[in-house]
C-alpha cells in the first residue's frame, strides 16, 4: 500500500494530544477513500469538525487510521451545525477554510442554518458528506435507503458556492481540490463534496499518481483595470465631502492600515457596520459614530447624508442603507462601489440585499484594489495617528442592583482592561459605544444569516484559531443563540480550547417579544401579552450547570452588579489558566417589560 504522506507541520499545540490512535500495521490494502484522506493530508488543512456517521465509514477510517487522525485532526462535535459554526468561527479569524464532516442527508439537514449563516458571511468552509450507494443493489436494507438522496447537494445548492457527488477516487481528488479553490476565491462561501459510500469502501488496485495541490489552485487575483481605478481616484479627488463605508473585511493588518491611509488622506468620514468584523478603527476621529446591525441612525447617518461621495467597500446593504438614510429618492451623492459580490448571487437566496444605484463599480475585493487606489491618489501608507483618537471611555461607575446590557459589556471591558481580546460573537442588544475597536482581531463580525444558534460555535472555532496568540477571545451570547449552540462547549472543553462565553440572560427570546409588541400595538391589541411563547422562566434555565455537565467552568448566575466584576475576573483568570468558562449573566431586558403573571399554584 502507498504510505500517506507526512503532515508539514508537527509542533502543534494540545488539542494534538488528544484522540491518538494506536498505529496500524503498515501494508495492506489502499482503499478510495485513503485517497480522499490523502488529499485533505495534500490541502494542509489542520482540523475538521465531524458529527460521524456510517455513510462516511470508510472516510473516517482513513482519517484516523491511514492518515493517524493528524492534520486533519478529528474535533468530534456533537451536532453538525456546531461542527460548520466552528469551521465559520476558524475561518473568520484566519480567512482559511476548515473542514466539515456530516453524515448522509441527516447530517446535512442539521448542518444546513449553518452552511447559510457562512454563506451569506462569505466566509469558507469545506463541507465534506456522504450517500449510500448510488448503486441500489450494492445499498444496505432499510438504513442505507433512507440515507440515499437523489440528489442531495440540492438540499444545500441555494447557498453553497458550489456542490459536487463524484464517482471515483481520482474524481473525489479533484472534487476536493477545485472545492477547496473555489471556497477560498473571493466572494468565499462553503462548498459540499458528497462521497458515494461505495466508492469510499472499494479498494483501489492501482494508486493514483502523486499530485501538487497547489497547482491546481492558482490564486484568482482580484483586479480592476487601470482606467477604472483612476476614474474612482478623480472622482475621490474632487470629493469635498467623501464618506466610506466599511462592509466585509480580512483580519489582516495591512488592509487595516491601508483602509485608515485611505481616510485620512482623503479626509472622508467613515461609518462601520456590526454585521461584519471590524475594519477601522472607532474612536478615530474620522470614525462618524458607533456601527449597529440595523441602518445607520444618528452621527453616522449625517455623515452618509451630508457627503458627495459615497465609497463603500463591499458593504452588505448598501441599497439598504441608502433607502434608509435619503428614502425612494437615491442620493444626489457619487456613488462608488468595490466589490465582488455579484459574481455569488444566485436565484435561490436573497442575501444579496437590493440592488443599489453605482455611479462606478470596481468589481473586485476592495483589499486587493485599496494599494492601487491609493497610489493613484498618491497617498502614502500613513502611520495612524495615535495621539487624535479620541479618548479612551472613562471610568465605569460601580453597577448595582439589576444588570443592564451596556453594564455589562462596559463592566466586562474594564475587568478584560489591557488584554489584547477577540469578541466572537456579540448579543443582539450589544451596544458598540460600549467597546471600541482598534484591530482587525477585535471583533470578528456577525453569524452572516441571521441563524440563531451559531454563536457559541462561531466562538469556539475563532478560540481554536486564536489560541496561543496571546489574544482573549470572548463570545457574548443571548441566552436562546447559547442553548440552541451548547454543545460546541463540550468540543471547547475536550480539545482544550480556552474561551470566554458570557450569556447575557434576559431569559427571553426577547428580539421577538419586541416584535410581537410591535403587532399588537398596530392591531391595538394587549401589548401585555408579548411575553408568552418568548420567556425562558419557570423554571429559569441553569446555564452554570449546562456548562458544568460538559465539563466547562460555570460562574454565576450573576443577578446584581455588585456580583459581576467578580464573577467576570474569575471566568478570564480561569480562561488564562486554558480554561473554557461560562457566566451566567441575567440581565434586564432592553426595554421595560411587563412581568409575566405568576405560575399558578405559586406566590
Ligand atoms: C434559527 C433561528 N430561529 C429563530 C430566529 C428568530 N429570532 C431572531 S432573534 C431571536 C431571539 C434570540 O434570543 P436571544 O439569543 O436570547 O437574544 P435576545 O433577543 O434575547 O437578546 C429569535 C428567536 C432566528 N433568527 N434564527
Ligand atoms: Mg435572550
Amino acid at each position: 500500500m502507498s504510505k500517506p504522506q507526512a503532515p508539514r507541520e508537527s509542533g502543534r499545540a494540545d488539542a494534538a494530544k488528544i484522540e491518538r490512535p494506536v498505529p496500524a500495521r503498515p501494508g495492506g490494502k489502499l482503499f478510495g477513500s485513503d485517497v480522499i484522506a490523502q488529499t485533505l493530508r495534500d490541502l494542509d488543512i489542520p482540523y475538521i469538525a465531524l458529527n460521524p456517521g456510517a455513510s462516511y465509514r470508510g472516510l473516517h477510517d482513513s482519517l484516523v487510521n491511514y492518515l493517524g487522525n493528524e492534520r486533519p485532526q478529528m474535533l468530534l462535535c456533537p451536532h453538525e451545525e456546531n461542527a460548520v459554526a466552528i469551521a465559520q468561527g476558524y475561518a473568520k479569524v484566519t480567512g482559511k477554510p476548515m473542514l466539515a464532516a456530516v453524515h448522509s442527508n441527516v447530517g446535512l439537514m442539521h448542518a444546513t442554518m449553518a452552511i447559510f449563516n457562512a454563506w451569506c458571511d462569505r466566509v469558507p468552509v469545506i463541507v465534506l458528506g456522504a450517500t449510500g450507494p448510488m448503486d441500489a443493489a450494492k445499498r444496505r436494507p432499510w438504513i442505507e435507503w433512507i440515507h440515499t438522496a437523489r440528489d442531495q447537494g440540492a438540499l444545500v445548492r441555494g447557498f453553497t458556492k458550489w456542490d459536487d457527488q463524484p464517482s471515483s477516487p481520482a474524481a473525489a481528488r479533484e472534487a476536493l481540490l477545485r472545492g477547496a479553490w473555489m471556497a477560498q476565491t473571493a466572494p468565499m462561501g462553503p462548498v459540499y463534496i458528497n462521497f458515494d459510500a461505495e466508492m469510499q469502501e472499494a479498494p483501489v488496485e492501482t494508486p493514483l499518481p502523486p499530485l501538487e495541490a497547489k497547482r491546481y489552485m492558482p490564486p484568482a487575483a482580484s483586479g480592476v483595470a487601470a482606467e477604472t481605478i483612476k476614474a474612482a481616484a478623480d472622482i475621490l479627488k474632487a470629493a469635498k465631502r467623501p464618506v466610506i463605508l466599511v462592509g466585509r473585511t480580512s483580519r489582516s493588518i495591512e488592509a487595516w492600515n491601508a483602509r485608515i491611509a485611505l481616510a485620512e488622506g482623503l479626509n472622508a468620514q467613515v461609518v462601520t457596520d456590526l454585521k461584519t468584523g471590524a475594519g477601522f478603527p472607532t474612536d478615530h476621529p474620522l470614525h462618524a459614530g458607533p456601527a449597529s446591525l440595523q441602518v445607520p441612525i444618528g452621527e453616522p447617518a449625517e455623515a452618509i447624508r451630508g457627503a458627495d461621495v459615497i465609497l463603500s467597500l463591499d458593504l452588505t446593504d448598501l441599497a439598504g442603507w441608502l433607502t434608509g438614510i435619503f428614502g425612494a429618492k437615491p442620493p444626489k451623492a457619487k456613488i462608488i462601489n468595490i466589490s465582488p459580490d455579484h459574481l455569488v448571487h444566485n436565484g435561490w437566496s436573497m442575501d444579496y440585499q437590493a440592488l443599489p444605484p453605482v455611479d462606478l463599480l470596481l468589481a473586485a475585493d476592495p483589499e486587493a484594489v485599496l494599494p492601487a487606489l491609493l497610489q493613484a491618489l498618491g497617498i502614502g501608507a500613513t502611520a495612524r495617528k495615535l495621539a487624535a483618537m479620541k479618548a479612551a471611555a472613562s471610568e465605569v461607575p460601580q453597577v448595582k442592583g439589576e444588570i443592564t446590557m451596556d453594564q455589562l459589556s462596559l463592566a466586562l471591558r474594564k475587568v478584560v482592561g489591557g488584554r489584547p481580546a477577540s469578541l466572537t460573537s456579540l448579543s443582539l442588544s450589544w451596544n458598540a459605544a460600549t467597546w471600541p475597536f482598534n484591530h482587525p482581531l477585535d471583533y470578528i463580525g456577525s453569524n452572516g444569516g441571521g441563524g440563531v444558534g451559531a454563536g457559541p460555535g462561531i466562538s469556539v472555532g475563532a478560540a481554536l484559531a486564536l489560541k496561543g496568540s496571546g489574544r482573549l477571545p470572548i463570545g457574548v451570547c443571548g441566552d436562546g443563540d447559547f442553548l440552541m449552540g451548547l454543545t460546541s462547549v463540550w468540543t471547547a472543553v475536550h480539545y482544550r480550547i480556552p474561551l470566554l462565553l458570557v450569556v447575557a440572560n434576559n431569559r427571553s427570546f426577547f428580539n421577538d417579544e419586541v416584535h410581537q409588541e410591535r403587532v399588537a400595538t398596530m392591531r391595538d391589541r394587549p401589548v401585555d401579552n408579548r411575553w408568552i411563547g418568548m420567556r425562558m422562566t419557570d423554571p429559569d434555565i441553569d446555564f452554570t450547570q449546562l456548562a458544568r455537565g460538559q465539563g466547562a467552568l460555570g460562574f454565576g448566575p450573576v443577578s446584581k452588579g455588585e456580583d459581576l466584576s467578580a464573577a467576570l475576573d474569575a471566568a478570564i483568570k480561569a480562561v488564562e489558566q486554558g480554561s473554557v468558562a461560562v457566566v451566567d449573566v441575567r440581565i434586564k431586558a432592553a426595554k421595560e417589560t411587563p412581568a409575566p403573571p405568576a405560575p399558578r399554584g405559586r406566590a
